[in-house]
C-alpha cells in the first residue's frame, strides 16, 4: 500500500529511517529535541539535528514593542494543524491564529495589530516562512508569551 501524498506516512516513507523505531511521530532519532512530527510540519530533516526552525524577536509600532513570531511551515502537509497561542501566565492560552493543511494561517484574534503573513521564501513551493505578530502590547502585561502547536 502507498501512502497518499501529503501525510505523514509518506513523508516517513521517504526517509532512510535508522531503525523502524525512530518513524513515530514522537521520537526525535537526531536528538535536537524536535520530535518527527515538528520535523514534518516544519519542514526540517529528522536526522540531521539543527537550531529549531523557530525564532520570536519584537516589533516597534508607535512606541509599543509586540511580540513576533517566525517559523517556516511545510506548504504540502495535508494532515497537520498549527496553532499561534498567547498567554501571559502560561497557563491560560488563547488562539490567535490556525492553518489547517496546506492552506495558509486565518486570524483568530482580530486585535487591530495581530498579523499574520506567509511567503514562499525559498521559492521551491514546498515551505512557506510564516510571520506573527501579536497584537498585545508587551508593555501593558507583566509577562507575555506565544507558543506554536503542531498537531495531527
Ligand atoms: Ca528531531
Amino acid at each position: 500500500m502507498v501512502a497518499a501524498p501529503g501525510t505523514y506516512e509518506a513523508w516517513s516513507g521517504s526517509v532512510r529511517w535508522p531503525d523502524p523505531g525512530s518513524s513515530g511521530l514522537s521520537a526525535d532519532p537526531d536528538g535536537d529535541g524536535l520530535p518527527n512530527l515538528l520535523e514534518y510540519a516544519m519542514g526540517s530533516p529528522p536526522l540531521q539535528a539543527g537550531d529549531p526552525p523557530l525564532n520570536s524577536s519584537f516589533t516597534n509600532i508607535s512606541g509599543e514593542d509586540y511580540l513576533v513570531l517566525k517559523f517556516r511551515r511545510s506548504a504540502t502537509a495535508q494532515d497537520t494543524t498549527l496553532e499561534i497561542l498567547a498567554s501571559t501566565n502560561l497557563s491560560v492560552w488563547t488562539s490567535q491564529a490556525q492553518s489547517t493543511g496546506p492552506n495558509g494561517f486565518i486570524l483568530v484574534n482580530q486585535d487591530a495589530q495581530t498579523s499574520v503573513s506567509e511567503s514562499d521564501a525559498d521559492q521551491t513551493g514546498s515551505f512557506r516562512e510564516v510571520t506573527f505578530q501579536d497584537g498585545t502590547p508587551v508593555g501593558t502585561q507583566p509577562k507575555r508569551f506565544l507558543r506554536l502547536r503542531i498537531s495531527k
